[in-house]
């Protein structure tokens, strides 16, 4: 940005007048009232004064003000005011009891440089040029100032400009469109409804000015809080530095130390909130689409979805639920039963999710509760004139809530009343970005006026530059906490469309009006994996596209694929084919609906990982240099060669062809461990050096999918809703080999009864002895009751008929035993009562103690070839 301030300054020379250092005389007068002056160039190049604080320290330049903080030992706060006076100590994201914490640090100094050490990290900025640089307390750079490119501040905007070491890779920045990494690409912040997005689009529906950095194993976090048009730039403008900036607002960013990415992710949570734990039904399968009515085709959807043996746990009303498209109504003449039909769905193991768009149309005395109340308590936002600001949306003229009022918030969420008393379970809250219809800018014009009226904030009126990206999020918050106040003991869904950093708090999200085409498959991946770096560890994608009709086989991978996802939600626009799991005939269908089950067979797995995204602020899908950030040689993402890889939860690692819609074999880029064939069982070895990747030949029907070493996988028998109790035994899939365990976590799937003990959790471990394999199964803990009576134990990696199997010791009968050769599995079915056991299986040549290389060979799963070379070589 400084080469795009020079250049406004260059030809906007009278404009310019006041290009100042900040600690220069000039700079002292020309920003000493109100406002900095327009246009007015301030640089941050030199120390005027410095002054140790308990907790950091406070710089001048000339009337320039920098404060450094440790917020924690691995938390460093960075705020700079231009006028003798930080910004107002006050964020929509960064939560009051983080941003207030402080731990204590030692002052340094030398003759260059003034700063402190705290017990992870040292902070040093140079006297002479203001340059912070910030290090752990070996010596790595975690971050510092691109040198000669100092801090600028023009008009109200401002820039930062990082050095940018050409190993260093970016990741985060919510879902924006493109690859992974965000290195050689720069980003806005201005939330837009984008329908029919594409590679490039830039800025999309959400604000998420969040980045992880990652170098060399060591990653770094920064959140740049500002709710302004922000943005970021990782080496498009230049090749050494990156940088990042506002077009106004405060200058306030966090840098959240590792080295560990999964820390970063957990310090991020810390900061700006984690993602609560969801109502079980939402991890289930979700039926959608622009729209479902009248009431017959939502019940005809509901009962082919059971008749056809789709296990379904959701049904969406889009906006033709309405009457004439106005929030919070209902078109009886669409739907003469509503509340009874949302009963009867219930009856049958459905949720129902309804969307209530934000805006309000505006129906002076026409008995439209929404709007007659939402005046009474002067509830819309205004025109500088005073006046009702209002803009054209679908139910034509509509006005739209103050949502950064407390009260305004309060009198949304009452909304909901009648909607929860009809059994509604979950809310949809689209077209918050704002979307306007029929103006250019696509929003509200950027005078409209908010109010602010919010604890910690001080009161007062904002235009909406400052309140546009944080508009979204406070919607959902309204709706989140309207919820939580009239269902206290329910868990809230809700799915927003915009947000902001920390909106992870309050809604899950989707990534919007995407299309039904190839390469909107293959972007969903980057798309969720990048929401999940920025806290939203929950996400979802509308499965087959929104915009299009998909081809059959588009749709089927695109089944495949979601059912590895967090939210696993088919939707359509208003305009385009069916899109149903049934549609294009049975054969596609049984594929479909085999990826559908397998998300419900999994479905311990997911909840327990979504039970531990709720405490650690780490996403259900991750890339791999998450889990393995040392899986290559020199400590680069593994990700940037591992194609559309990703994780699902700790264990599963899924691997789409990279670019769907081609034929050809592709390889897959396994971390340096062992790892088996999810579908198969088959055992690959860990790669060592010079052996090739594992080769896959793309089937339709098959998604690759690879289990971890010493993985304890908890299964479940299928059921057709996740409300449906499963019939049979709790199966553990082992997966045997280093750091073996896992995990099982259980509650009522619905209320808060969990946060008072009524929750199950079990701890699993394993060993690989001599003789076989030792399952170890912990003490149930918790009031909640197991609907299982009978452990399914199927260890993995078995070439041979067990030979012994002891419970605690003792030898048990063979006879619910078995081996299948075919999935190199041995199982054993055993009453389980609860309280810990050690099971051990004497495999005989448990194929772990192999160290002879198998023939090459072909594993085949449902038509799928899986080629496993046997010189088992990798670059690493
Ligand atoms: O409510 C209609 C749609 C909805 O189905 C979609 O998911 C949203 O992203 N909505 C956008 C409004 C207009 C779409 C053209």
């Amino acid at each position: 940005m400084k080469t795009h301030l020079h250049a406004l300054c260059a030809v906007a020379v009278l404009l310019c007048s006041g290009v100042a250092h900040a600690s220069s005389p000039a700079s002292t007068s020309s920003t000493s009232a109100g406002e900095t002056p327009r246009n007015e160039l301030v640089i941050l190049d030199s120390v005027t004064q410095s002054r140790p604080l308990p907790n950091g320290i406070e710089l001048t330049s000339g009337r320039a003000i920098m404060q450094i903080t440790a917020l924690r030992d691995d938390v460093i706060r960075v705020r700079v005011g231009l006028r003798g006076k930080l910004p107002e100590d006050a964020s929509w994201a960064a939560l009051k009891d983080a941003r207030t914490q402080s731990v204590s640090v030692t002052p340094e100094r030398d003759s260059t440089r003034v700063g402190f050490r705290t017990q992870v990290l040292r902070v040093q900025v140079e006297l002479a040029s203001m340059r912070l640089r910030i290090t752990d307390l070996e010596g790595n750079v975690v971050q510092e100032d691109e040198p000669g490119r100092p801090v600028e501040f023009h008009g109200g905007a401002f820039r930062v400009y990082k050095a940018m070491p050409e190993d260093e890779h970016y990741f985060g920045l919510g879902d924006k469109v493109g690859p992974l990494d965000r290195r050689n690409q720069a980003f806005t912040m201005w939330n837009t409804n984008q329908y029919g997005f594409q590679e490039s689009t830039d800025p999309i529906y959400k604000s998420i000015p969040f980045f992880l950095t990652f170098r060399r194993g060591r990653a770094a976090g920064v959140f740049l809080d500002n709710t302004w048009r922000s943005s970021f730039d990782f080496g498009k403008e230049s090749h050494t530095a990156y940088s990042f900036g506002s077009e106004g607002g405060p200058l306030d960013y966090y840098v959240l130390y590792g080295p560990d990415p999964k820390h970063v992710l957990s310090s991020y949570a810390w900061l700006t909130g984690y993602t609560p734990l969801p109502p079980l039904w939402s991890l289930g399968y979700q039926q959608s689409r622009s729209s479902y009515y009248p009431e017959s085709r939502v019940r005809e959807i509901a009962n082919r979805l059971r008749t056809d043996k789709i296990p379904a746990d959701v049904i969406y009303l889009d906006i033709e639920y309405q009457q004439k498209y106005r929030p919070f109504t209902v078109d009886t003449e669409k739907f003469p039963h509503f509340s009874q039909m949302i009963a009867d769905l219930k009856k049958e193991d459905f949720r129902v999710v309804a969307i209530t768009d934000l805006h309000i149309a505006d129906l002076p005395h026409a008995g439209y509760a929404p709007y007659d109340t939402g005046i009474a308590g002067d509830h819309f936002v205004k025109n500088p004139d005073g006046s009702i600001y209002t803009g054209q949306v679908w139910p034509g003229t509509s006005v739209f809530p103050d949502f950064t009022r407390a009260s305004t918030r309060a009198w949304w969420g009452s909304l909901y009343r009648q909607f929860v008393a009809d059994g509604i379970a979950g809310f949809w809250n689209d077209m918050n970005e704002p979307a306007i219809f029929g103006v250019s800018n696509k929003t509200m014009p950027d005078n409209v006026q908010h109010r602010i009226d919010e604890p910690g904030f001080t009161p007062r009126t904002a235009n909406h530059l400052e309140i546009h990206n944080v508009y979204g999020m406070e919607n959902s918050r309204a709706t989140y906490d309207g919820l939580r106040t009239l269902a206290p003991d329910q868990r809230p869904f809700v799915l927003t469309r915009a947000s902001y950093a920390g909106g992870q708090r309050y809604a899950t999200t989707w990534t919007g009006d995407n299309s039904s085409t190839w390469n909107h498959l293959r972007l969903t991946t980057p798309m969720l994996l990048n929401l999940g770096l920025s806290g939203f560890a929950m996400s979802g994608a509308d499965v087959g596209g929104f915009a299009g009709t998909p081809q059959p086989d588009l749709l089927t991978k695109w089944f495949e694929l979601a059912a590895f996802q967090p939210i696993d939600r088919d939707h359509t626009s208003r305009t385009t084919a069916d899109q149903e799991p049934w549609v294009n005939g049975p054969e596609q269908e049984n594929i479909r609906r085999a990826y559908i089950e397998e998300r419900y067979r999994l479905m311990p797995y997911l909840y327990t990982t979504a039970e531990e995204m709720s405490r650690t602020g780490l996403p259900i899908v991750r890339p791999l240099f998450l889990e393995f950030p040392d899986a290559t040689k020199d400590k680069h993402p593994i990700d940037l060669d591992a194609g559309s890889e990703f994780l699902f939860g700790p264990d599963l690692l899924v691997a789409p062809q990279p670019y769907p819609d081609e034929l050809d074999s592709y390889q897959v880029r396994l971390p340096p461990i062992t790892w088996y064939d999810y579908w198969t069982g088959e055992k690959i070895e860990h790669r060592t050096s010079r052996s090739k990747p594992v080769v896959v030949h793309p089937t339709l029907s098959v998604l690759p999918v690879y289990v971890r070493e010493g993985s304890i996988l908890p299964m479940q028998p299928l059921t057709q809703s996740t409300m449906e109790t499963p019939q049979g035994p709790l199966t553990l899939r082992v997966y045997p080999g280093n750091n073996c365990k896992g995990s099982l976590y259980l509650d009522d799937g619905i209320s808060y009864a969990y946060s008072r003990g009524d929750f199950l959790r079990v701890d699993f471990h394993c060993e690989v002895t001599r003789q076989g394999v030792q399952l170890h199964i912990g003490k149930r803990r918790g009031s909640y009751p197991a609907w299982w009576k009978n452990l399914r134990v199927e260890i993995y990696g078995i070439d041979s008929e067990p030979q012994s199997i002891r419970v605690n010791g003792k030898p048990e009968t063979l006879q619910s035993t078995s081996f299948d050769a075919s999935r190199h599995c041995v199982d054993a079915t055993l009453p389980d009562s609860g309280e810990a056991q050690d099971i051990t299986i004497d495999a005989g040549n448990h194929s772990s103690q192999s160290t002879q290389a198998k023939p090459a060979q072909q594993v085949s799963h449902a038509g799928n070839t899986t080629e496993q070379p046997t010189d088992i070589v990798s670059e690493q």
